[in-house]
């Protein structure tokens, strides 16, 4: 999955009158370039240090691909940009023609990993690997270079996909329908939970933002004082609820977590938490998103 073109950063602050709880969500949308893979072309390097770009051998995606000079310590510079902090998963395109390994030391700021680079039988046969770097939030330097004096395999293009939570916080709700923010129980994150009113078909409604069309996990913090289960129907934009069981937690409390996987859309989606039985959901501290 690919997603380039990225957004420029939108601030969100919505109101809702007549709502109860919490009428503003202060998630960070500006983060749109939290996609999940962002794939460069190595012939897109700020610098090379030596080589050229070619199109000589077939098989190649974007313009060329990048043959560096067979020395070691050469390299090609790129500047990545990140939206946080982490560790990425670097995927990188290349073929080896040659008959011995030339690995490919791939960097970014003082974190590195090596490729190994093994022959992949000829010129025209491009295989990946991945390896994992750790990146700054903001502008990185990147490199990929050459560490024996073969240089580097032919580099066609690299790939960078990293793992990322959001918490939304229950009380940060878009709307509620019908209930309210607390802070009576203790135990809960952010500045409180969301008591729903004891009915079916209460619910609160967020917009959660995603920068793909994909399936997460949401990760539920609830908790459950009465005997009796209280499920949540966790959805997105009317799609199927999958309902989180919600049993007992032994009291108001302890909290406990469960786990749901929901399909988001790219972009915002209407993302609903609502009762399905007459004792309304348990109290909802909070729900992590992991893209
Ligand atoms: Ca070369
Ligand atoms: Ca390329
Ligand atoms: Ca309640
Ligand atoms: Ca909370």
């Amino acid at each position: 999955m690919k997603w380039h073109g990225f957004a420029a950063g939108m601030g969100i602050a919505l109101s809702c009158v007549g709502c109860s709880g919490s009428v503003e969500n202060d998630e960070a949308w500006g983060t749109a370039q939290e996609a999940l893979t962002t794939t460069y072309q190595a012939e897109s390097a700020v610098d090379i240090d030596e080589g050229v770009i070619e199109t000589v051998h077939t098989g190649y995606r974007g313009a060329g691909y990048l043959n560096i000079d067979n020395f070691n310590n050469t390299f090609a510079w790129y500047i990545i940009n990140r939206p946080v902090a982490g560790t990425v998963a670097v995927t990188v395109r290349y073929a080896n023609g040659g008959t011995t390994n030339r690995p490919i030391r791939v960097s970014a700021g003082s974190s590195s990993a090596q490729i190994t680079g093994a022959p992949t039988g000829s010129w025209t046969t491009w295989v990946t690997a991945t390896v994992n770097v750790t990146f700054a939030a903001g502008n990185n330097d990147f490199y990929l270079s050459s560490v024996s004096n073969e240089g580097m395999p032919n580099v066609d293009e690299f790939s960078l996909a990293q793992t990322f939570t959001r918490t939304y916080q229950a009380e940060s709700a878009f709307d509620i329908d019908e209930g309210v923010v607390e802070t009576i129980h203790a135990g809960y994150t952010g500045s409180g939970y969301l008591n729903i009113d004891n009915f079916n078909n209460t619910f609160a409604w967020y917009i959660v933002n995603s920068p793909a069309a994909v399936t997460v996990p949401v990760t539920v913090r609830y908790a459950n004082g009465t005997t009796g289960n209280r499920p949540i129907a966790v959805s997105a934009n009317g799609g199927t609820p999958v309902q989180i069981t919600a049993p007992p937690t032994g009291s108001w409390t302890t909290w406990a977590t469960a786990t749901v996987n929901i399909p988001l859309a790219a972009g915002d989606n209407d993302f609903f938490l609502r009762s399905v039985v007459s004792g309304g959901m348990p109290n909802i501290d909070k729900f992590d998103i992991t893209w």
